[in-house]
């Protein structure tokens, strides 16, 4: 049944739930507003949305450290405004999907508060990795291993009876604690988390840190700690992608299958899987495991042909021996923004501060290639808007745990999770109102007025118009979504391949115009794209037979 694979070549729209648009007039986006702008989603044409974490929250880690699993944060609103959300999602045919943390939790979470107050041996200490220090005293921490968001991944803690006593492990900040997944009681619970969830009619998961849960059970040093430490990213191969992790996937699908069974309608799961290569990642997605894994190589690749041409061949290979379909991905709450990336890449000469230079067209270009490419894709929020990155946000308004744990702006994510601009010419630009609104949590400068969602939807050529675009023909052209690629020769600049019997995608890489693909106009442009040719920092699509060279 094809409706039940919905998935395998859906487009789904991520939403910073904090930061897409604020109904109550504190600044801070919430779940209502959500339900306000589906319409908005449902015209750009987008198969269903990802909500970030909105449960309650001490919000070091906007949200990503969860205390609660099974409610909403009185910020966001409650239950009841979660569940008219998801009927209205459903009733415009949108899917709606969670975003779930089981890799850690907050150390407000009462599971983490009982295991400080029942001490060392308590069957609460053992949900979590507590051990006894190194040195002397219990000085020193039990291994060397770094947090990714800097420092040491261990935090003492004080004994109720009074002194420093054990440590426990957190491979982010010290807010939230790593769970201890070889204890089933913790199994337990996130099958009940998911169930809970899935009772209330949400279509799947986004899963957070997908390749951690499982240490090394002896947690044994680091063999490159300084590694740990200079890329603050999951190579420690001792705290990341342990094979045991594979079995929860397992039983995480087994109980989505069980839905499934129920009512026909599969349920997804998505995972964020950070590991060293795209052969790696292909092992979490498969018919018993997870059903996608956002493909994070594209993300990171350079503005360079050969770059892009070996990236998304490795996808394609890779996935082949799956069953599942490649999750493509530009942008998202952690990453800097396409537009602001691609022009700081060589050629694209643009003041990092604004959209200037090649970095819009370049985005453009990308953004068409990836609705081009086989399977299924993510959008994330304000990139239909081609919003840059907002880079000179003063440290005072920072709130990522990046910037003050390392006290550094280097792979600081503020800069992408500012407010939507929805309207008009001034901060808050529509996003929060009321008399006596609060402004946005962070500032909008003041050149978000030309990305506000009014003017894009105004203007034929704005980027909202080629994402429109784009997914409308993803809809009615049989030869996108889910099928084959084939490549076909071109200039060196180029990137250009075939889908199916006849849709043709060429991107220029370089800023020379060179003869298109195919005789005539394109179907779609990312830019200003005259019959026979195909001009530099763009892209297009054209239905026909490439030209023989
Ligand atoms: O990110 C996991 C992760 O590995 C991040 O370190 C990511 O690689 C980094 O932010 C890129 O700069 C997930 C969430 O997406 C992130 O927002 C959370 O902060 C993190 O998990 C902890 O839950």
């Amino acid at each position: 049944n094809p409706a039940q694979r919905w998935w395998r070549d859906a487009v789904i729209y991520q939403v910073y739930v904090r930061s897409f648009l604020d109904s109550t007039g504190d600044g801070i986006g919430d779940l209502a507003g959500v339900r306000t702008g589906l319409p908005y989603l449902k015209k750009l044409g987008v198969d269903g949305i990802w909500l970030s974490p909105f449960y309650p929250s001490p919000q070091h880690d906007h949200g990503y450290d969860v205390a609660d699993y099974r409610e909403v944060d009185p910020v966001y609103g409650d239950l009841a405004e979660f569940d008219r959300l998801v009927a209205d999602a459903h009733r415009l045919g949108l899917k709606v999907l969670l975003d779930i943390v089981p890799n850690h939790c907050s150390s407000e979470h009462p599971w983490f508060r009982a295991a400080l107050a029942d001490g060392p041996d308590s069957a609460a200490r053992s949900l979590f990795h507590f051990a006894d220090g190194r040195g002397e005293h219990g000085e020193l921490p039990p291994n060397n291993w770094r947090a990714m968001f800097g420092g040491p991944a261990w935090s003492r803690v004080e004994e109720t009876e009074g002194g420093a006593g054990q440590w426990y492990l957190h491979m982010f900040t010290p807010e939230q604690p790593d769970l201890n997944w070889r204890n089933p009681a913790v199994r337990a619970d996130f099958d009940s988390v998911l169930r809970f969830w899935l009772d209330r009619g949400v279509d799947g998961f986004r899963i957070d840190v997908a390749a951690g849960l499982f240490k090394h059970p002896e947690l044994p040093d680091s063999p490159d700690p300084a590694a740990d430490e200079r890329t603050r990213d999951s190579v420690n191969p001792l705290a990341w992608n342990q094979p045991e992790v594979h079995q929860v996937w397992r039983e995480w699908r087994a109980l989505c299958e069980e839905y499934t069974a129920h009512d026909g309608r599969d349920r997804l799961l998505v995972g964020e899987v950070s590991v060293r290569t795209p052969s790696e990642q292909a092992a979490y997605v498969r018919p018993d495991e997870l059903h996608q894994a956002f493909f994070f190589h594209l993300l990171t690749a350079r503005w360079d042909v050969d770059t892009f041409r070996k990236v998304i061949s490795e996808a394609l290979t890779d996935i082949a021996g799956t069953g599942s379909t490649v999750t493509w991905v530009l942008n998202n709450h952690d990453q800097v923004r396409t537009v602001t990336r691609y022009a700081a890449e060589p050629g694209g000469a643009g003041p990092a501060e604004s959209a200037g230079g090649l970095g819009p067209a370049r985005a453009r270009a990308a953004a068409l290639l990836m609705l081009a490419l086989p399977g299924a894709a993510y959008i994330y929020q304000g990139e239909e808007l081609g919003l840059p990155e907002v880079v000179d946000l003063p440290d005072e308004v920072l709130t990522d745990p990046i910037f003050h744990r390392t006290g550094s702006r280097e792979k600081i994510r503020d800069g992408c999770r500012v407010p939507l601009p929805w309207s008009g010419h001034a901060s808050p630009f529509g996003f929060t109102s009321g008399t006596d609104a609060a402004r946005p949590w962070l500032p909008q400068p003041e050149w978000f007025a030309e990305h506000a969602t009014d003017r894009a939807l105004a203007d034929t050529r704005s980027f909202w118009h080629l994402y429109r675009e784009g997914l409308a023909l993803r809809r009615s052209l049989p030869q996108l979504g889910e099928g084959t690629l084939r490549w076909l020769d071109s200039p060196p600049q180029v990137l250009a391949f075939v889908r199916g019997d006849g849709l043709v995608c060429a991107v220029n890489f370089g800023t020379e115009p060179v003869p298109a693909p195919v005789p005539g106009l394109p179907l779609l442009a990312s830019g200003d794209c005259p019959a026979g040719t195909l001009p530099g920092s763009t892209a297009a699509w054209w239905m026909g037979t490439p030209e023989s060279r």
